[in-house]
């Protein structure tokens, strides 16, 4: 059984490539860096999978940023993140793949969906400016996959996460997500004995956290799922899982949290110029817990374990 991972250095690749490592002979599992292999290439892909021939393919290369980046990079991030899943899976279906998982995000969902967000809750209403082009590039992964598999009875299936956080996730302070960003400016301020630490928006928009190996485990049992049960829970034009904790909370409360979690000593200070994005992005997880899967990392383990794999990598992260 070939798998290829794509995106195996990213902080979800590289989780579902531990995850499958421990299950799996390493042999079996294909990855290729961005040197070896340019996912943008699409001649390069078609040779890749004509050569490589895989069985299964985890699709979570992808080019991801936080809300300050989404919102300055709009064509890097509807440009390439069209181009990579259109190229893998397009040659997933030429070169006879079994299955394949496309990964998401939750911002594909219109930014006043009701709360928690239902799968069917897609394409109702208008996408949150800040990420649009990235939104929109999610959800024409998920019609990429139902069209190859309604037009080719191809087994290409979506998993869409919530906010992510965990090992190998990026730490440059402009580019990132929210915990990453935290954890570093509370342990900077630390160190330099300052007396504030800024904190992006009001504080009172609400995110929903999954620490990455909480991911790596429904990707891997959504796609080890038999064909029959993905398509019971699903249907052909509606055929994405939300994959989350089923729990949000405050950014005011996360940064006490990191906080706590950094000990850092002074003050919180909200810089309200910066966006909040959507007030809330909480999925319904009833999908995938109607199957028994359930995350099990709680967040304030879940920030600990991040920070200590922070503080043992600092002086290799890219910058
Ligand atoms: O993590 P974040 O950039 O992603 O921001 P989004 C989450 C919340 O944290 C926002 C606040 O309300 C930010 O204003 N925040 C506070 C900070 N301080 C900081 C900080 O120092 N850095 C960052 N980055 N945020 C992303 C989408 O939106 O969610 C992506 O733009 C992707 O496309 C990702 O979908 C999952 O949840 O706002």
């Amino acid at each position: 059984m070939k798998i290829f991972i794509a995106g195996h250095r990213g902080m979800v690749g590289s989780a579902i490539l531990r995850h499958l490592a421990s299950r799996h002979e390493a042999a079996d599992l294909l990855t290729r860096s961005r040197t070896e292999l340019d996912l943008l290439d699409t001649a390069a892909v078609e040779a890749f999978f004509a050569t490589q021939r895989p069985q299964q393919v985890y699709l979570a290369a992808a080019k991801v940023g936080g809300i300050w980046a989404n919102n300055h990079q709009p064509a890097e991030f509807i440009y390439q993140n069209l181009m990579v899943e259109a190229n893998i899976i397009h040659a997933a279906w030429r070169h006879g793949v079994e299955r394949l998982l496309f990964l998401g995000s939750s911002c594909i969902y219109p930014r006043m969906a009701p709360q928690p967000m239902l799968e069917s809750a897609l394409l109702t209403g208008p996408l949150e400016p800040t990420n649009e082009p990235y939104a929109v590039a999610k959800i024409a992964g998920i019609k990429l996959c139902e069209s190859y598999n309604r037009q080719y009875e191809t087994d290409f299936r979506s998993a869409m996460p919530t906010n992510l956080y965990g090992p190998g996730d990026n730490f440059n302070l402009r580019e990132s997500h929210v915990i990453p960003a935290l954890l570093r400016k509370f342990h900077q301020a630390k160190l330099d004995q300052a007396p504030e630490v800024e904190v992006w928006g009001s504080g009172a928009a609400r995110r929903e956290f999954l620490h990455v190996d909480d991911m790596a485990a429904a990707c891997v049992y959504l796609m080890e799922l038999p064909f029959e049960q993905y398509a019971a829970l699903t249907d052909p034009m509606c055929s994405h899982v939300n994959v989350g904790s089923g729990e949000d909370l405050p950014i005011r409360d996360l940064a006490a949290l990191v906080k706590q979690v950094t000990g850092y000593p002074g003050r919180i200070r909200f810089d309200a110029s910066q966006p909040d994005g959507p007030p809330r992005k909480l999925l319904d997880v009833s999908r995938l817990n109607r199957l028994g899967w359930h995350a099990r990392i709680t967040l304030e383990a879940g920030l600990t374990q991040t920070y200590q794999w922070f503080l043992d990598n600092q002086h290799q992260l890219r910058d």
